[in-house]
């Protein structure tokens, strides 16, 4: 036993848990692209996103920018070398960067973990840095690891080429309960608390706690299943302009889509693939690559609406007879995988009803795991707002471009993801793991 072990046990534990945590990140990295061959890695499969190398060199230079360089003080994030600043190089433009092969890459991520974990051993973590107060960067950087990953999967779900031969780990439980299709829940509105103070893993977006006012609403039980889907498009859903807003009808009719994306008409059957497994879309899972316009339609067909985020999150964390709230759907304990389809590696959807546990306090069940869930609010700051540690995160993105999405996906981590957890993107993209339920107006 060295000195600081003798003297400071805390901290010491507090080191091993942070080069597990950092560990752990990167094992599954390196599992989801083993199966890919260089080529692969390199090509960029579509303008959407970036070639795979791309999101493992900024991963890596990210670590390093946040965990050996600045880990005191403010962080330019314009430090971000050359390629994998990802505001110099938008995604499209990717694949003509001079990008490391596979070798070179894992090099470059094993050679900075291992000065991070260096200059781990030396940091202060109790002198109050609200960087490191709590391990908070490193936190920061592992659940940058894993919203990378989930990146990475919806590049494989559309990737040029032959199917991404997913490495399957987990089985997906049957239903064990059915629902009405379009069953709803009454909230019965009232003051209640959106976000937190958290500063241990929680983002600047996430931030201040605060009081909204709800009026009492409806809230679907689950997310929209594909059979539900179906029948909207069976109904003519996708050429009914009066169902879509006029940004919405400008999609459709630009993007000609007819289906979730993945959808493919066989005759009178739709099939569906994920990966590199295809099947007739199977009825009891929630759809799936849908875009905020084809969710805003389907609402409208169903006499809905979607839920604004205040009302997701009160749906999902939020005990009206107790006044109390939970940090997940299913209370405060961390996730195991009994409690939802989190954490990838089932590579698909759960038919809803499957994770009986997966249930909030009013009713909702599978708020958070399977598919990410459309809403219709915008991205902006809570009232107080304060950006940290850089803007680039969050700031960048506030205003009225980006709509908020919540409760994580199969593909999320479940380090990534919690009640408070705000996501965003443009209403016409789907390439992410996207569904959505209904609300209405009590
Ligand atoms: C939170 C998923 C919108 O991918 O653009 C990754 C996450 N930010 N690197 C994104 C992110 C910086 C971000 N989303
Ligand atoms: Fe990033």
């Amino acid at each position: 036993m060295d000195e600081s072990t003798r003297t400071h046990p805390g901290v010491d534990r507090e080191v091993a848990r942070i080069t597990e945590l950092m560990r752990e990140a990167r094992a599954r990295t390196l599992r989801l692209i083993e199966p890919l061959s260089d080529e692969e890695l390199r090509t960029q499969h579509d303008p959407l996103m970036s070639p795979i190398v791309w999101d493992l060199g900024h991963i890596a230079h990210f670590e390093e920018l946040w965990l050996t360089r600045n880990v005191h003080g403010t962080v330019e994030f314009g430090e971000m070398p050359g390629i994998y600043n990802p505001f110099e190089h938008p995604r499209r433009v990717r694949g003509a960067l001079d990008l490391p092969g596979r070798d070179e890459v894992v090099q470059i991520l094993n050679e900075v973990r291992e000065r991070v974990l260096k200059k781990l051993e030396s940091l202060d973590l109790e002198a109050g840095d609200p960087l490191l107060r709590d391990g908070y960067v490193y936190a920061m950087v592992a659940q940058h690891e894993y919203q990378h990953n989930e990146t990475i999967l919806q590049t494989l779900q559309l990737k040029r080429g032959a199917p991404y031969r997913a490495p399957r780990g987990v089985a997906l439980p049957e239903p064990a309960l059915t629902f009405e299709p379009g069953a709803m829940v009454r909230f019965p509105g009232g003051h209640v608390p959106i976000g937190t103070d958290d500063r241990s893993v929680a983002y600047d977006n996430e931030r201040p706690r605060h009081i909204v006012e709800l009026a009492p609403f409806r809230i679907d039980v689950t997310p929209v299943t594909n059979a539900q889907y179906l029948e909207f498009i069976d109904d003519g859903g996708y050429a009914r302009r009066e169902l879509w807003s006029d940004a919405g009808w400008a999609w459709r009719e630009a993007d000609g889509a007819v289906s979730p994306k993945y959808w493919q008409r066989d005759g009178a059957t739709w099939t569906a693939r994920m990966f590199d497994h295809a099947a007739p879309v199977d009825p009891r899972r929630p759809v799936c690559h849908v875009s905020f316009h084809e969710a805003e339609a389907f609402a409208r067909w169903a006499g809905k609406r979607l839920p604004t985020e205040f009302e997701w999150e009160a749906a999902a964390s939020y005990d009206p007879e107790r006044d109390t709230r939970r940090e997940f759907p299913w209370g405060n304990d961390p996730w195991t995988p009994a409690l939802a389809n989190l954490d990838q590696l089932a590579f698909d959807t759960a038919p809803v009803g499957a994770y009986p546990r997966n249930v909030s306090p009013i009713g909702c069940y599978g708020m958070i795991g399977d598919v990410w869930e459309w809403t219709s609010s915008d991205f902006g700051g809570y009232p107080g707002y304060e950006t940290f540690p850089y803007p680039e995160y969050s700031e960048a993105f506030l205003g009225t471009e980006y709509k908020v999405l919540r409760g994580g996906s199969f593909a999320t981590r479940p380090g990534a993801i919690r009640n408070t957890f705000r996501n965003w993107d443009y209403p016409i993209r789907r390439q992410i793991f996207s569904g959505f339920r209904c609300a209405s107006d009590d």
